[in-house]
């Protein structure tokens, strides 16, 4: 009998170490604490509630049951294309269980989902999948994604409104960056963190003025 094949995980990625998470976790909530006291976004509540007087929680509002973690590549347990080449690759082998600091230095809140945008180094880069920014991206967005630089959806989820999968979160991020290409991007509010930028329906783009950095391993995932 042919040796069992080894099992491919639903995702491979960066986790945070326990502590950071509590960390990342603690500075985000405070962050989405303060936005929605702030009159901006108050003015656009709706986008978020479908009511114009209607208040929100965002703290309840976006829930997260995964470990805080920046997903490489997903794999579906090996149904998505090239999950198996990727768990074979050498720099993915020799990277498992190695730790590494992952570098976060925007945060976006959309009716949808709330995420860090992360900013990956060279290094970083050769886990990150050939193609992985336009998988599943919309047509029409295509051409926008096509034009930033690799990597730009790297991100990690840190929490999705009811309903919503946690694969949106790298989408709201890409559509994000192409409207601010584009120069879309409308009121300005600086914040302790950084400077807040709207950029229609509801999503908001926080550029952080110093980076948040985090201790992470790399790893896979199954549930
Ligand atoms: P995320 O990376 O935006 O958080 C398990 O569902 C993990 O795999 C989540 O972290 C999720 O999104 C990511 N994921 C799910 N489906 C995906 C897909 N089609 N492409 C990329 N990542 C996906």
């Amino acid at each position: 009998t042919k040796p069992k094949e080894p099992e491919l995980p639903l995702f491979f990625g960066w986790f945070l170490l326990p502590e950071e998470e509590e960390r990342i976790k603690c500075a985000t909530m405070d962050f989405l604490k303060t936005l929605d006291t702030l009159e901006a976004f108050k003015e656009h509540i709706s986008e978020f509630t479908g009511e114009a007087e209607k208040a929100v929680d965002l703290e309840q509002y976006f829930q997260n049951p995964l470990p805080l973690h920046c997903t490489t590549k997903f794999c579906d347990y090996g149904k998505t294309e090239g999950a198996k080449a990727y768990a074979e690759l050498q720099v993915v082998k020799e990277s498992l269980a190695k730790s590494d600091e992952l570098s976060v230095t925007a945060l976006i809140v959309t009716p949808r989902t709330f995420g860090a945008r992360v900013a990956l180094t060279e290094t970083q880069m050769k886990l990150w999948p050939e193609g992985a920014d336009k998988e599943g991206v919309a047509p029409t967005l295509l051409p926008s994604v096509e034009a930033l630089p690799a990597g730009s959806r790297a991100h990690v989820t840190l929490g999705c409104a009811a309903g919503v999968e946690a694969v949106q979160t790298g989408l709201d991020l890409l559509e994000i960056l192409a409207l601010q290409k584009e120069g879309k991007e409308g009121t300005q509010v600086e914040m302790d963190l950084g400077t807040l930028s709207y950029l229609s329906e509801g999503r908001w783009f926080l550029t952080l003025r110093e980076p948040i950095t985090a201790d992470t391993n790399f790893s896979s995932f199954s549930e």
